[in-house]
């Protein structure tokens, strides 16, 4: 009885290992495709975590676009290249002074998240674009 369960652990380990594995690969091949999120609190964010390193508090792997540990001016011309069409003024001024439920609300150009696109958002746009 105790052997037969020791070798159901070992099958179980087993397995368990396999999926982790393929889970690995699958995530890694995920990130290393996932092309940047083009909305102006990812761009906002990445350069405030410019500088910073995994475990520091400003630190997203998601921003870290070149995966070297550490998020520099060269992730950020990544996003930005990769979010060209995100820099359109005429576009961000389209939903400037609206709030959420507005038909012209853009949650992607609501910077910091606030639910309205303001005299703020504008500032980060002129700052990240
Ligand atoms: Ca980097
Ligand atoms: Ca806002």
């Amino acid at each position: 009885m105790a052997n037969k369960g020791a070798g159901i652990t070992l099958i179980g380990a087993g397995t368990g290992l396999a999926i982790l594995a393929t889970a690995l690969l699958l995530k890694q091949k995920e990130t290393s495709q996932q092309p940047p999120e083009c909305t102006g609190a990812f761009l906002w964010g990445l350069v405030q975590a410019i500088g910073s390193r995994p475990g520091d508090p400003l630190w997203n792997v998601n921003y870290d676009l070149d995966k070297d540990n550490l998020i520099t001016s060269t992730d950020f011309t990544m996003a930005k290249n990769g979010c060209y069409s995100f820099c359109n003024y005429y576009t961000f001024m389209n939903a400037y002074g609206s709030s959420v439920g507005d038909a012209n609300y853009d949650p992607a150009y609501d910077f910091d998240q606030n639910g309205v696109i303001n005299e703020n958002d504008l500032t980060m746009y002129n700052v990240v674009c």
